[in-house]
């Protein structure tokens, strides 16, 4: 089986940008280099087939390159417990338009509908219930900001778990126009 997702990779001076604000919350998983990106739809396991599906209808897909920049920060709560801290960026509308082109796509491919709302972020560290509170590193950063920065294209994603974390390796990349 393979564990699949659709992500923008953000390019080098931003990663760089995020990267160097990392730091300041205790028990943060932060994220690497390599695991920096914004996924635009979560896959899940499927079969070699249905994989190929995926990457045959994501294919299909045309849509203008556009240009975001980082905006803010966020956190997500899973049952309560603040378990994502990530950087936003702006603005939203192109995103949620390659978005809904994306999901189309994988669900020709007959994935099923994602539970979760679209809301584009990066994730920086993964917390639990061990971890200390991001109030210092939220004052400290919750202006964040980048120069706009061009995305023209996208990938499609392979998740592999292993004791250090995920490991994400890019199984096919799809230009913009
Ligand atoms: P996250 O960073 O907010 O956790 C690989 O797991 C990528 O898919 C991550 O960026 C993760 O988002 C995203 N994702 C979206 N929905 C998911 C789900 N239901 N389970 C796991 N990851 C999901």
């Amino acid at each position: 089986m393979h564990r699949l997702f659709v992500a923008i990779r953000p390019p080098r001076d931003i990663r760089a940008q995020l990267l160097s604000i990392m730091g300041g919350v205790s028990g943060a998983r932060w994220q690497s280099d390599d695991q920096l990106h914004l996924t635009l739809r979560f896959v899940g396991e499927v079969d070699r087939h249905v994989a190929a599906d995926v990457a045959a209808a994501l294919g299909s897909i045309h849509h203008p390159r556009f240009s975001i920049a980082l905006a803010g920060l966020g956190s997500f709560d899973k049952r309560g417990i603040r378990d994502n801290l990530w950087a936003g960026v702006a603005p939203h509308e192109p995103l949620k338009t390659l978005h809904n082109k994306v999901d189309q796509a994988v669900s020709r491919a007959g994935i099923a509908p994602d539970s979760r709302a679209f809301l584009p972020h990066i994730t920086l560290a993964r917390l639990n219930r061990a971890s200390g509170p991001i109030d210092g590193f939220a004052e400290q950063n919750g202006g964040l900001a980048s120069a706009p920065f061009e995305v023209d294209h996208f990938a499609l994603y392979e998740s592999t778990m292993t004791p250090e974390g995920a490991h994400y390796t890019i199984a096919e990349r799809y230009r913009l126009d």
